[in-house]
């Protein structure tokens, strides 16, 4: 570092591994990771990061100041914020429709006999989706139901005409379906959905605002489908998932193991990489290994860990470093939130990168390119390669922080209402409903998304379930957010014991008592309900919420948080939540503020016509009352309502 520069804080996690290889590496090492690249990134562009910046023709880019206030071709900077808002909601929505596309196309290959190593491992799921979906399974076998349900998954991706999407219609209440009638927000399908968002963002198509905004939350809507898809089809090819507990964080990675990071999302080769690394011990073995160890990173982890129950090695921003341990000899990665800095690390040690997807490669990285037809034949290649990379490595020195927390995590919605009923069967729901009636809880919130360096890593998150936890609130998590909870050791009994409030504690001793010989482990503090596709599992949760107490999902105390909200799959799934009914904090200021009428429309205007609203708050603290007072107003306006019902022996009522 030049000397009179500015010293640079690269310390921006509160996990102590992270903080333990930064540290080491600043000391005597010049490995550059995001946390470098990002104090190097100052200052970043305001234009950008208000919305204001239009580069959708090649006129531009055009950027709104006072001297200036409408870009070249007139359109004001609402039009320009509205626009990029959208398209970033186009950008997640196609992200997850690749992935639930893929799932579709295996299924398809499966029934066709062409892709021999998957299997329908959980038909009961598979039984549980046909019904959903009003198909009947008399007369049936499992291949054919399951072309049935196939057959609706295509035509939620790619019809064109205005029937309701399958797969949006019998998981949501009623009433918010009404709503979306009304307000013209029913997607065709998904893949429609994401073509008319770029065809109406063109240049010089629709400069309405509102228009913009609706089609961006149809887009989100349509993004609800590929995801539920996406989880269901996964469930149905490799199980749904149960408890299962297993360990988190730089601590798992062990010397003597072939060490594999499985980084990404899809599941379909992660799944088929562990179950090879486990038939493969006996290679490793003769290569003086004692076996091989998958260890998970983002969403692919969590797919694997709910499943599988492999240990969380980390999160999204910490990817790169369990590479500088030295002991990580392989990271196979497919789609999404992998940072190209992840291949210049390796560099610097013997740890190979494979890609294994046609639409997804770093240069310089091996690839091994992933087919459904010899998706085993794949996988042992890169164990294979794995074990060559250990024998490089095998007597070298290593340097791994043993920092490492116990968590069980593999709480689908079955498996909520598995634990649920134990204690009520017939009504499991009615458990939470009745502790939040009773006042025992304050209500449900769900820690969702990324990791972003804008604000310190982990922080936010952390501090906001414990700060939760202490006032009563029963919490789920999915995506890198449970990856916080995990790897700092909040997904745990211990955690119940440490951070719970009173009444979130006796909400606790009822359940470990009524599933005491049930489960293995006491229940954790955040309960994972899996990859950010599963946010699909923690919408049914509030679904079955609305049902239970018999309202439409804005009366629900239901809130969702991103706290560190950083991709455009959180940006699409953060308006899905408010489209569907929730109020969503987000930690990360999204690129809106340059246009006060935008702004307006996430924050006001939203919540008038679907009940849900954003809460831009960066400042954990005030995020904290303000996720608190969302729910109190819930659980009042809840009561209110009901009271009036008794005493006028009405139905509850519709509006919110
Ligand atoms: Ni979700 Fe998962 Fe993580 Fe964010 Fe990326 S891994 S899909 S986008 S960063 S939670
Ligand atoms: Fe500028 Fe309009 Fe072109 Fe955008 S579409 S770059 S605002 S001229």
């Amino acid at each position: 570092m030049s000397e009179g520069k500015k010293k640079i804080d690269n310390r921006r996690t509160i996990d102590p591994a992270a903080l333990s290889v930064i540290d080491t590496n600043s000391a005597n090492g010049q490995v550059e990771t995001a946390y470098e690249r990002y104090v190097n990134m100052q200052p970043q562009c305001n234009f950008g990061r208000t919305g204001v910046c239009c580069r959708i023709c090649l006129q531009g880019p055009c950027r709104i100041t006072k001297k200036s206030s409408k870009g070249v071709c007139g359109a004001h900077g609402y039009t320009i914020v509205a626009r990029n808002l959208i398209r970033a909601i186009a950008g997640g929505c196609g992200a997850h429709a690749d992935h639930s596309r893929h799932m579709i196309y295996t299924i398809h290959e499966l029934l066709e006999g062409k892709a021999p190593d998957y299997s329908i491992e959980d038909p009961e799921k598979l039984h549980r989706v046909a019904d959903r979906l009003g198909l009947s399974a008399d007369g049936k076998d499992d291949k054919e139901l399951l072309k049935e349900v196939l057959t609706h998954a295509e035509s939620d991706f790619t019809k064109i005409n205005e029937e309701p999407c399958k797969w949006l219609e019998t998981t949501v209440v009623p009433e918010r379906m009404k709503v979306f009638t009304d307000c013209n927000i029913q997607p065709r399908s998904v893949h429609t959905s994401i073509s008319e968002i770029m065809g109406s963002t063109h240049m010089g198509v629709d400069h309405d605002p509102v228009n913009l905004i609706f089609q961006g939350l149809k887009t989100s809507l349509a993004d609800y489908i590929g995801m539920h898809i996406a989880t269901d089809l996964s469930d149905i090819l490799f199980g749904t998932p149960k408890p299962v507990t297993t360990e988190a964080n730089f601590g798992v990675i062990d010397p003597d193991m072939v060490n594999i990071a499985v980084h990404g999302h899809n599941p379909l080769l992660s799944e088929m990489i562990v179950r090879q690394a486990r038939e493969m011990k006996s290679e490793a073995e003769a290569a003086g290994a004692k076996g091989v160890k998958c260890m998970g990173i983002c969403c692919t982890g969590n797919e694997v860990l709910m499943r599988q129950g492999v240990p969380v090695l980390t999160n999204f921003l910490s990817q790169e470093l369990p590479i500088m341990t030295g002991a990580v000899d392989l990271m196979v990665v497919d789609v999404q939130c992998i940072m190209p800095g992840v291949k210049a690390v390796a560099d610097c040690y013997h740890t190979r990168v494979v890609t294994t997807m046609s639409h997804s490669k770093i240069p310089g990285s091996y690839h091994v390119e992933f087919t459904e037809a010899r998706a085993v034949e794949k996988a042992r290649e890169v164990v294979t390669l794995a074990i060559e990379a250990f024998k490089e490595r095998k007597d070298k020195e290593v340097d791994i922080p043993e920092i490492k927390h116990k968590l069980t995590a593999g709480f689908s919605m079955e498996a909520m209402e598995e634990v649920l009923g134990a204690v009520n069967p017939e009504e499991p729901i009615k458990v939470i409903t009745d502790a939040v009636d009773s006042g025992q809880l304050r209500g449900v919130v769900l820690f969702a998304g990324c990791n972003n360096l804008r604000v310190p890593h982990d922080a936010s998150g952390a501090y906001l379930i414990k700060e939760l936890a202490k006032n009563n609130v029963l919490i789920v998590a999915t995506g890198c957010a449970a990856g916080t909870a995990a790897k700092l050791g909040l997904m745990n009994a211990e955690a119940v014991e440490e951070y719970a409030g009173e009444g979130l504690k006796a909400f606790y001793k009822t359940l470990n008592e009524a599933n005491k010989d049930k489960l293995k482990e006491d229940l954790p503090l955040v309960f994972h309900m899996g990859s950010c596709v599963d946010n699909s599992r923690a919408y049914d949760l509030t679904t079955a919420l609305a049902r239970q107490w018999g309202v439409d999902v804005p009366k629900v105390p239901f809130v969702a948080s991103a706290p560190e909200a950083m991709s455009e799959k959180a940006v699409s799934i953060g308006s899905w939540c408010v489209t569907l009914g929730v109020p969503t904090h987000v930690g990360v200021v999204p690129e809106v503020t340059g246009s006060a009428l935008v702004d307006g429309i996430a924050l006001q205007i939203a919540e008038d016509v679907y009940g849900g609203y954003f809460i831009w708050e960066e400042d954990p603290e005030k995020a904290a009352e303000k996720i608190l007072g969302a729910l109190d107003e819930r659980t009042w306006k809840l009561k209110v309502h009901k009271e009036t019902a008794e005493k006028f022996e009405t139905e509850l009522s519709a509006g919110w």
